[in-house]
Parts: C-alpha cells; sequence; structure tokens
C-alpha cells in the first residue's frame, strides 16, 4: 500500500477539526496543567514563510508530548495583526487594512491547519477585532490612571520612509527596525509610558527565571543598570556643574569637561560664552545627527571650547576647561562627563584631537599610546594624592565616600532604558481612549465606552507632517468631555504594533470573557506560561514591553505571578541558498565577478529568505510534493534549533524517505517474541533519548535515533509492539501519518483511543543498557574528541552523536559536510568544505 499523504492528512485534519483532540479544559483539576505558547504570527499578505514552522512545530511537538505524558495542555494561537505592512499594502492596492487582515488571517489560518498544529483554535485571537482591543484599550487607560501613561514633547525617533516615530527599542543600529529607513530626529508631541519605573524589577526578576543566558543578558544590557557617583564641580558661571561616572576614582586625570549640546546650561550661559555664535553653528549641526552616529562608531571627535567658562577640579584645585561635544548624549546621566583622556577611549580620541593633556592615574597601559582602560579593577592608583598604592577597586568607593563627606558628591544608579515611546501617527492601530479638553486637560473615556473603535476613513495614508490620518476625521475628532461636558478633541495617534502583542497570552485563557480581560479562574489556573519560544529579534522590544505590562497588571491585582513567562527559549533563522555563492561558480573569473559584485555576501553559501534573490520557499510547495508531516520532520531534522540553518530541498527529499521506511515497516511485522526480545534494549533507548531530546528542543538528534530504530527494525525485523512503540515516539513529529497507521495495525480499535491520546512511553534505565564502542571523531583528519554510541552504530548515528561534541560544531559551523568515512566502532571523519 501506497503512503497517500495527501488523503491521509486531509482525513485527519478534517477528523480533528470535528473532534478537537487539542481542546484545553480550564480548571481541571485532575490533570496538571501545561501552557506552551509561540509568538503569533503578524498575517502578512506573502503568507506563512517557512521560517515560522521551525518554532511553530517545536512547541508542537513539546506540547503533543506533554499530552501524552497527562498534562491539560493549552497551545493556543491568535494573529497580531495591527501594524505598518498590512495598512501599506492596503495603501498601495486601494482596499481597507480591515479586509486585507481577514483575508490574510484566512490564508494563514489555512495554511496553520495544513501543518496539522495541535491548537485549540476555539481560542483564536485577532489583535484588531474590537473586541480584544477593547482590553487594550482598558489596559491602557489604566496605565493612564496610575500615572505611567503621560504625554510630553520631545526629540524622537522619526521614520522617514513609515512617517511615524518609533521607540527606541524599534531604532537598530540607526535604522528603522521594520523597514531599514534612516531614522531623524523630530520634536514631537508623544505618549509616553512609564517602563522606567519597573527598570529594576525587570532586572532582578530575570534571576528566578528560566531564560535562555543569551536572553537574561541582552535584556540586562538594555535596561543597562549603572551604578556610579554624582560628582559637583564649581566654575566661574554662577552655576555648579553635575557629571556622572562610574569611574570616581580617575578624578585625579580628570582634564577638562564635555557638556551635551542640548544641554540648558548652555542657553543660560549664553550671553557670556564669548564663542557662542560658534556654539550654536554646533549645536544645530548636532540636532541632524542620532544618537548612533554620535556614539559608539564615531572616532572622530569634533566639539567647540566653550570660551570663557572654567571649572575647578575638586580634588586637584585645577582650573579645567569645558567643551560642548556631541559624544555626551542628554538623555543619559547628567548631560555632562568629566574627560578623563588616560583611561576613557573616547575621551582621549577627544583630547587627542585638541591638545588636551592626557595624565595617568592608573598603572597599566601607555596613555601616549591609548587609554588604558584596566580589564580588572586590581590595576594599581597613581598621581591621585590619597588614592596613591590603592587598587581601583579600592579607589572608587574611597572617593566616592570622601566626595560624600565633603558635599560635592553622590551615590547615584543610572539606567539606559528610556519611557516608552507609545504613540504612532498612523492609521491601523488601536486609538488612544483619551480626549483632551481645554478645562480638564487629558481625560480617560468612561470604561463603559470601550471599545473606542478605530472608525473608517476615507484616506490612511501617513502625512509628511507627522499627523496621524485620524486627525482628518473631524466628526470623530470632536466630542464632548466626559469629565465637564464641554467642548473635547479625542487624541488621533494610535498605539503601536506591540500593543497588542503585549498581554495577549492572557487572552489565550479566557478568550471570550466580556467582563474582564482574563478571568480570576483561568488566570490562577493556566498562568504562568510555562514555555515560551520566540525570535532573538523580540528580546528588546516584545519580550520587555510584554513583561513590563504584566508586572504592572500583577501591581493591580489582575494577574497572580510577577512574570508572565516561566520559560524561554529561542530558535534560529532558516536561511535560503545564495544565488551569488563563489562556491557555486565554476571558474576563477566567475568567482573573481562574483565577489566583485556582493564582496562579503558572495562568501556565504546560505543566506537571509528575499523575494529579490528569489531563494524563498514556500510551506504551500513542499506540503503539496511532500507533504505536512515530511514538512515538519524535516524543519526538526534541519539542525540545532538555537542556531541558522539552510534549507535544503535535497534533505526534504531524504525526510521523506524516512516517512516512507516508517510506512512500509507495516508490512514487515511479525508476531515473532522473540524479535521482540532482540528489539528491546534498542526500543528502550530509544525512547530514553527522544523523551530526554524533545525536552531540551533537541529534536534534530531525536529524530536521528528514531531513524536508527527504524534501520535496526528493517536488519533485525519488528513485531506489532516494537511498532506500537515506534508509532508513540513518532506521533508528535508526523501525527497525520502516525494516526493512519495506527488504526490500519488495529491499535486504535484495540485502544479507543488515537495514537496522540496514549501515554508516553515510559522506558527502563536497565533495558537501555548495550554493548557500547568509544569512538574517534575527526573532522578534516584532526581528532575532534570520542563518543560513545552503540556498537555497530550506522553512519548517520555517529554522525549525529559527533555533531554533538562542541568542538565538532566549533568546526563545523557554516561548512558542509562533503564525505564522511567511517571505521566501524572505531573512528569516523568528516570531511567538510566551507
Ligand atoms: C569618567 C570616566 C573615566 C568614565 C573612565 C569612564 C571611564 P556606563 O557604565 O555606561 O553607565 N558618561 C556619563 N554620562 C554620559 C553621557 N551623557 N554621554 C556620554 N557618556 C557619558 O557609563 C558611564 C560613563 O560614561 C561615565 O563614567 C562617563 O565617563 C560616561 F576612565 O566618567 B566616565
Ligand atoms: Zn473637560
Amino acid at each position: 500500500m501506497q503512503y497517500d499523504f495527501a488523503a491521509i492528512e486531509k482525513k485527519w485534519q478534517d477528523n480533528w477539526e470535528k473532534t478537537k483532540p487539542y481542546r484545553a479544559v480550564t480548571g481541571d483539576k485532575t490533570r496538571k496543567k501545561f501552557y506552551g505558547l509561540i509568538e503569533f504570527p503578524y498575517p502578512s499578505a506573502a503568507g506563512l514563510h517557512v521560517g515560522h514552522p521551525r518554532p511553530f512545530t517545536a512547541l508542537d511537538v513539546v506540547t503533543r508530548k506533554k499530552r501524552m505524558e497527562g498534562y491539560n495542555v493549552l497551545f493556543p494561537i491568535g494573529f497580531d495583526a495591527f501594524g505598518l505592512p498590512t495598512e501599506n499594502f492596503a495603501i498601495k492596492n486601494h482596499v481597507h487594512p480591515a479586509v486585507v487582515t481577514q483575508e490574510n488571517i484566512k490564508n494563514f489560518t489555512r495554511q496553520l491547519k495544513m501543518l496539522g498544529y495541535g491548537f485549540d483554535w476555539d481560542r483564536c485571537v485577532d489583535t484588531t477585532d474590537p473586541q480584544y482591543y477593547k482590553w487594550t484599550q482598558w489596559i491602557f487607560l489604566q496605565l493612564f490612571k496610575h500615572g505611567l501613561a503621560y504625554k510630553t514633547t520631545m526629540p524622537v525617533n522619526w521614520c522617514t520612509s513609515c512617517k511615524c516615530v518609533l521607540a527606541n527599542e524599534e531604532v537598530v543600529e540607526g535604522v528603522c527596525e521594520r523597514c531599514g529607513s534612516e531614522v531623524v530626529r523630530k520634536e514631537k508631541s508623544q505618549w509616553m509610558l512609564r517602563i522606567t519605573k519597573y527598570a529594576d524589577r525587570l532586572i532582578d526578576d530575570l534571576d528566578d527565571l528560566d531564560f535562555i543566558e543569551r536572553v537574561k543578558i541582552q535584556q540586562k544590557n538594555w535596561i543597562g543598570r549603572s551604578t556610579g557617583t554624582e560628582v559637583t564641580f564649581k566654575t566661574n558661571m554662577g552655576d555648579d556643574v553635575t557629571v556622572y561616572t562610574t569611574r570616581a576614582d580617575t578624578l585625579f586625570g580628570t582634564t577638562y569637561m564635555v557638556i551635551s549640546p542640548e544641554h540648558p546650561l548652555l542657553k543660560k550661559w549664553k550671553d557670556q560664552i564669548a564663542n557662542w555664535a560658534e556654539v550654536e553653528e554646533y549645536q544645530a549641526a548636532a540636532a541632524r545627527k542620532s544618537d548612533f552616529e554620535r556614539g559608539e562608531l564615531n572616532k572622530d571627535k569634533t566639539g567647540v571650547r566653550l570660551e570663557g567658562v572654567q571649572v575647578i577640579n575638586p580634588v586637584t584645585g585645577g582650573v579645567l576647561p569645558m567643551f560642548v561635544s556631541d559624544y555626551v548624549l542628554m538623555g543619559y546621566g547628567t548631560g555632562i562627563v568629566m574627560g578623563v583622556p588616560g583611561h576613557d577611549q573616547r575621551d582621549w580620541d577627544f583630547a587627542k584631537k585638541f591638545g588636551l593633556p592626557i595624565v595617568e592615574v592608573v598603572k597599566g597601559g601607555d596613555v601616549t599610546k591609548e587609554a588604558f582602560v584596566a580589564k580588572d579593577d586590581k590595576a594599581i592608583m597613581v598621581n591621585s594624592g590619597f588614592l596613591n598604592g590603592m587598587t581601583v577597586k579600592e579607589a572608587i568607593p574611597a572617593m566616592k565616600k570622601y566626595a560624600v563627606e565633603q558635599g560635592w558628591g553622590k551615590e547615584k544608579v543610572n539606567f539606559k532604558l528610556r519611557d516608552w515611546v507609545f504613540s504612532r501617527q498612523r492609521y491601523w492601530g488601536e486609538p488612544i481612549p483619551l480626549v483632551n479638553c481645554e478645562k480638564c486637560g487629558w481625560v480617560a473615556i468612561p470604561e463603559s465606552d470601550l471599545p473606542l473603535v478605530l472608525p473608517k476613513v476615507e484616506s490612511y495614508e501617513p502625512t509628511d507632517d507627522g499627523e496621524s490620518p485620524l486627525s482628518k476625521m473631524t466628526d470623530w475628532v470632536n466630542t464632548t468631555c466626559p469629565c465637564c461636558g464641554g467642548p473635547a478633541k479625542r487624541e488621533t495617534d494610535t498605539m503601536p504594533q506591540w500593543a497588542g502583542s503585549s498581554w495577549y497570552f492572557l487572552r489565550y485563557m479566557d478568550p471570550h470573557n466580556d467582563k474582564e480581560l482574563v478571568g480570576k479562574e483561568a488566570e490562577e489556573y493556566w498562568g504562568p506560561v510555562d514555555w515560551y519560544n520566540g525570535g532573538m529579534e523580540h528580546t528588546t522590544l516584545h519580550l520587555l514591553y510584554s513583561r513590563f505590562w504584566h508586572k504592572f497588571l500583577y501591581d493591580i491585582g489582575v494577574v497572580h505571578t510577577k512574570e508572565p513567562y516561566a520559560k524561554r527559549t529561542s530558535h534560529g533563522m532558516i536561511l535560503g541558498k545564495n544565488p551569488h555563492y563563489v562556491g557555486n561558480a565554476k571558474t576563477e573569473e566567475e568567482k573573481q565577478a562574483l565577489r566583485e559584485k556582493y564582496g562579503a555576501q558572495a562568501e556565504r553559501p546560505a543566506v537571509k529568505m528575499s523575494k529579490s534573490l528569489g531563494n524563498v520557499v514556500n510551506p504551500d510547495d513542499v506540503i503539496k510534493a511532500y507533504g505536512a508531516d515530511t514538512m515538519r520532520l524535516y524543519i526538526m531534522f534541519i539542525g540545532d534549533f538555537e542556531k541558522t540553518a539552510s534549507w535544503s530541498d535535497e534533505a526534504v527529499k531524504g525526510s521523506k524517505r524516512f516517512l516512507d521506511r516508517c510506512w512500509n515497516l507495516m508490512d514487515r511485522v511479525t508476531d515473532d517474541p522473540e524479535i521482540s526480545q532482540q528489539n528491546m534494549a534498542a526500543v528502550h533507548k530509544t525512547i530514553k533519548k527522544v523523551t530526554n531530546d524533545i525536552d531540551e528542543l533537541k529534536m534534530n538528534t531525536a529524530i536521528a535515533a528514531l531513524m536508527a530504530l527504524v534501520n535496526d527494525f528493517y536488519a533485525k525485523g519488528l513485531s506489532k509492539g516494537d511498532l506500537e512503540a515506534l508509532l508513540k515516539l513518532l506521533s508528535p513529529f508526523a501525527p497525520h501519518m502516525v494516526e493512519e497507521m495506527w488504526e490500519l495495525m488495529g491499535y486504535a480499535q484495540k485502544y479507543g483511543k488515537m495514537c496522540m491520546q496514549m501515554p508516553w512511553p515510559g522506558y527502563d534505565e536497565s533495558k537501555t543498557i548495550d554493548a557500547t564502542a568509544e569512538m574517534a571523531v575527526q573532522v578534516n583528519g584532526k581528532l575532534k574528541g570520542t563518543v560513545v554510541v552503540p556498537t555497530d552504530s550506522d553512519e548517520q548515528t555517529v554522525v549525529a552523536a559527533a555533531m554533538e561534541l562542541e568542538k565538532v560544531k566549533k568546526s563545523t559551523e557554516g561548512m558542509t559536510v562533503v564525505k564522511t568515512i567511517l571505521v566501524k566502532n572505531k573512528l569516523v571523519n568528516l570531511i567538510v568544505k566551507p
């Protein structure tokens, strides 16, 4: 009998649609709960990308196994559907964004169902549904009522292409995170959320979470807590100046001062600064630059000396000059720094350029060549009066103490994190439920008026003047004040795309509740999310924002846990073939041409998929050709989950062949009890391996173990019991094919259950022990370590084991294995090429 995947997949998907085996039951006390979450997709017009199935399938496998282990599983899905791409698509094609959104959601739903995911579709949410965003608006109102939302005018990041403001988190390396366009500064009045009030808790509470280390580090760095000293200097201008420094120990080495171009003191001193015109010109030039251009990357320091300004160094009594320079940012510390060229590279670069003295106060380098930044804090202080002979570690608190006693210093904690710029001048977002009244100022609309529905407008094109499209809807804008009944105007900016996703995991727990955003019982039962997988690119965006909102909801008693997610993992990207890869060129000339035209990109065999490179893989095509189970299996077998992996059509076929082999095992099953005995060790070992590997997201090695088991079955034969065990282990990966085989083999009738409803197979440690072989692992002939594998393991098993060695991972990263040399039970040699 043929493995007719198309018919089989359709049959089982129809069955699941009707019988709903993935329904999560709120409040079921007879089972433990497990809440698995993937980042809900943005329903773009392009449809599902092959990048989506990687995390989706991984958590589908995890949650399927959990169900078989007896858990009451919540594995939900929804759509994060507000946002710019849809709005831009709608503008270009002259359809309303709401219409586009519904079409896209329909298409995504079709594709997700086709992949056989065990989502509880009855809990599906759509952030653009007024019944959903009613609660997004409700949360905003609570933030407003608690003083955590405020409007202020300040220079903000403005994307020249999206024509709207961006949060700091949305500016990546100086460009718009979404469209890659230039970001400039613009003075605008904006709604802000006081995320900074949660800065300490957002760092401290990470300690108790099971997040991968990279995520914790990135969040901590972004929040950037720094403990230092504020030091106040006397000047001849009638005002003292205060700096923030983490290196109070270097005060004796301070040879000049720098003030940020935006600092308000400058204007105040205007008449006393002899070269004011020059300063003003410099301020104007700085205003045109982004923080990014002014920061780290900029080696060529610029600035203007403030003529007539004198600052007194409190420890040496020396007179210091003061400069205005754009490498000092107004948004951090006090906006003024003390220049210590001997020990800060930025200051060193500046001092060199302006011919300022460089004084060594920490021993260990040659400050005439570059700044000496002590690697550890054991370096010794010199030229520093009472600090001489101390280590840096001792000198910092000693100077701090002295400064405090003398009355010109105090301890200070600073954060890099800024408040969250929360308004957008675009149409396709949640309306902000506030009105502005001449008498009462900003007033919340009554909660009973929620949702404040996004009105239909004639034109939703963004404007260059930075006014939201809603501002032209005068009928909608003009309203009455809920407070005094007088005339008032609605806020016309909308919320950013990150609003709806900041709390969606709560709605899944109780999606149809029209009284509360989530009911107490449901939240207490399901919260927190047990396992959340998502992209690294969201670490300092969605992941941070949603932790902030959740903490706020905790503070006002809506949720019972401080943190929304107990565990966070992250997947690598799926890359496509690089059409410009030099490795594909036949002649030297061709190679040279590619290098000239594409530079570094020509050296990479695989690159990010994109329309322009023609290397995008559409899941629909793969499913059509090989079936969803092959797609699922392949995307799990593709490589280490956390790392990037390259799509290969050949390897997809390999996964299909494996499923064919599984299918054909049905013809080989016997009732011979001898065979069952023979396979015992292999079966138990595989159960152990697959069980542990799934928990650690090592889906590739779990599949390799299943492949080895199937090879064993082909070599030695298999019993009905052996096949039953295999099907259970394979069920999370290839659920359609497994259910069909389960039925054909008569198990469905025997147990009255689908395979996915059976208990997960257990193993007996004593039965897993089997003769093993320690094998040497080489890469290109060089010894990298050894692996212990079952005696007579085949190539696939040995290679899979070898690939788990750190050293092998390192030396094969980005390479292709072109050949494998296997000396059974002794050695494996991987021949790799870039
Ligand atoms: C003197 C000094 C000497 C510094 C030295 C560093 C090394 P973190 O750790 O990131 O908090 N700084 C302070 N405010 C600044 C601003 N608005 N713009 C640019 N730089 C600013 O960094 C604190 C250090 O960054 C401070 O300590 C200050 O330079 C600089 F050997 O003061 B330091
Ligand atoms: Zn009023």
